[in-house]
């Protein structure tokens, strides 16, 4: 295989070209692997990596093309170009909490520089947001979170170019919360307002601690309260979907909304958790240094003594437990400037 030849070099590489080769497969295989590294830490923090677009591509954004054409007026591929980019140009990463809290008139004033559009909607100005975001929140009797929720969340909700809307869903006195059928109940009432393709079901009590948990709805539900403060940071248990958390309309239909049947602190969250196990659906989460929560303090809530039984056949009622069974009225609805208002009552009409 050598020629003899006159170049030690050669002559010495000649004698060692079998390790030669090994040399260069072993570095070969080495550069593979850590660029197979590098990708697999990019899928995990898909929001950091400009280029890695197919996390933030779910079936729901194949309507966007349509729309973009439309609302443009033609139907030039150029039309595209006019959305969002995938990742928002002005997340700042970890956020200063706010804790002080203001009136509703001092907190509009304060909020006035975002241009809010009249009942708590905001899109970007410069582009067509690849997101239409229902935020749901529960609520009884907690003015004070209420306005620390909306003081915090606004802002970063505009940075992250989202065409949304919050929607406050107050249950009225003399009953027991059901924090479910509030969802339930401003999901119904969110769409009959206008298109949303992206619903975020939250607690008035969690705040957002980094921007770049991004406020939309990838491929597959997400819990999106990873971390929260007051559980030191710490996922509790892999298959909790309580506290924050997104899914798209479609999937919201296919698993008939949440139970209607838990009246009381605890076992709702658990329900729909297995209601997306029983369609095939898995929980997606962002790392936990992003999704990161502070829980605002209050007492605890008394829990529902039948929240287990509830959950053991909860299986066996989904399908007609949910959306489909779901009975309220509306007692009151405003646009506030901050928000969109429901005041209901659950259960049957009478
Ligand atoms: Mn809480």
């Amino acid at each position: 295989m050598c020629f003899v030849s006159d170049d030690r070099m050669v002559s010495v590489l000649c004698q060692h070209v079998y390790k030669v080769l090994i040399i260069v497969v072993l570095a070969l295989v080495l550069i593979e692997f850590t660029f197979s590294v590098l990708n697999e830490t990019h899928y995990a923090t898909p929001f950091l990596t400009p280029n890695y677009t197919s996390p933030f591509m779910p079936s729901s954004m194949m309507y966007l093309n349509l729309t973009a054409s439309q609302k443009l007026g033609d139907n030039s591929t150029t039309a595209i170009a006019q959305f969002c980019p995938v990742i928002p140009p002005n997340l700042q990463g970890p956020l200063k909490i706010y804790k002080e809290a203001f009136s509703l008139d001092v907190l509009q004033d304060k909020l006035k520089s975002l241009e809010l559009e009249l009942g708590g909607t905001h899109r970007p100005q410069n582009c067509i947001a690849l997101f239409r975001v229902a935020i749901i929140v529960p609520y009884r009797d907690r003015v004070h979170h209420l306005h620390l929720f909306l003081y915090n969340i606004h802002p970063m909700l505009v940075r992250q170019q989202l065409d949304y809307t919050i929607f406050i869903v107050e249950q009225e006195e003399g009953q027991t919360f059901n924090r479910a059928s509030l969802f339930n109940v401003g999901f119904v009432e969110a769409n009959k307002i206008r298109e949303f393709d992206c619903f975020i079901f939250h607690d008035v009590d969690l705040i957002p601690e980094d921007d770049r948990n991004l406020y939309t709805c990838p491929g597959m539900p997400r819990h999106m309260s990873v971390a929260v403060d007051s559980l030191n940071y710490k996922l509790p248990y892999a298959s909790i979907f309580g506290g924050v958390c997104a899914l798209s309309k479609e999937h919201f239909q296919k698993v008939n909304g949440f139970s209607n049947e838990y009246w009381g602190w605890g076992g709702e969250d658990d329900d729909m958790s297995m209601r997306l196990k029983l369609n095939g659906l898995n929980i997606i989460r962002y790392p936990p240094d992003i999704a990161k929560y502070t829980m605002l303090k209050h007492r605890k809530e008394k829990a529902n003594p039948q929240r287990y039984e509830k959950l053991y056949s909860g299986n066996k009622r989904y399908k007609k437990d949910g959306l489909n069974s779901l009975q309220y009225r509306v007692v009151d609805a405003k646009q506030e400037k901050l928000f969109t208002w429901f005041l209901v009552q659950l259960g049957a009409v009478s």
